[in-house]
């Protein structure tokens, strides 16, 4: 198994089309989120903020983490079960009585995905505002502190809210940003962001509609 970058680099520069295969190809014929290729976009995204510096490291640490919990799922369990994000819900479910208001940590692959699906929404928002930004516009710092603010920020405690608006005071310029995506020059980037960002979303909504079909949104 390949780790998730945490603290190690990986070889090779971040690449925005590996986000955007990912992204596109983790959805199957049948709908399903294909876990592998889900956990290939996100091994890419913690690859740039691993590029960002020691203040996001608590940031890339956590996201690390649940990548390898979910990695360590599909790897050792009947990987049948783990194949896709459906699979996986359907058998965790159906494992433990009242899943969805299991006290405590249950050993679930369903809270950690949560987790990172929960970033995702982040992600989208922010990717979103990168895109329709031009040079007047709020500085990347900004557009991320607002897509946090409307996403994410709603689940964690009041320390790492403060210590994210801290990281997210760091990000480079629009200009740097961009050019650290690794598309090209800016209109490419932005043309490539126009197809990453419904990626993501048609992700995000596949999975958001299986939590709320099993009512597993708030799984602790
Ligand atoms: C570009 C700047 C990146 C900014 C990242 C914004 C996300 C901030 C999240 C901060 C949370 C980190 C600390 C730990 C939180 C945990 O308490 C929480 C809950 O977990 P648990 O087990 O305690 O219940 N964890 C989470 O909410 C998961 C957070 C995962 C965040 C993953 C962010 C990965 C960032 C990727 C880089 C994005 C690059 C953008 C440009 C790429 C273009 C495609």
């Amino acid at each position: 198994m390949a780790d998730a970058e945490s603290g190690e680099e990986r070889r090779g520069a971040f690449r925005l089309q590996a986000v955007l295969d990912a992204f596109r190809g983790c959805v199957d014929e049948q709908g399903d989120v294909l876990l592998a290729e889900y956990l290939l976009g996100w091994k890419e995204l913690v690859r740039f903020i691993n590029g960002l510096g020691a203040v996001f490291s608590f940031i890339s640490r956590d996201a690390a983490t649940k990548i390898n919990i979910l990695q360590g799922l599909l790897d050792r369990e009947e990987a049948h079960n783990y194949r896709t994000l459906q699979a996986m819900a359907r058998l965790e479910v159906a494992r433990t009585p009242a899943f969805s208001a299991a006290p405590g940590h249950v050993h679930s692959g369903c809270r950690d995905f949560l987790r990172l699906h929960r970033a995702l929404l982040w992600l989208h928002l922010f990717l979103e505002k990168l895109r329709m930004s031009d040079e007047s516009s709020e500085r990347p710092s900004v557009l991320c502190a607002e897509a946090y603010g409307a996403s994410l920020a709603q689940h964690h405690p009041w320390l790492v809210r403060r210590a994210s608006a801290l990281a997210f005071r760091t990000l480079p310029t629009r200009q740097v940003f961009l050019a650290r995506l690794g598309a090209g020059p800016e209109k490419e980037v932005l043309a490539m962001l126009g197809e990453t960002v419904p990626a993501i979303v048609k992700v995000y909504d596949i999975s958001q509609c299986l939590y709320e079909h099993y009512q597993i949104l708030s799984l602790p």
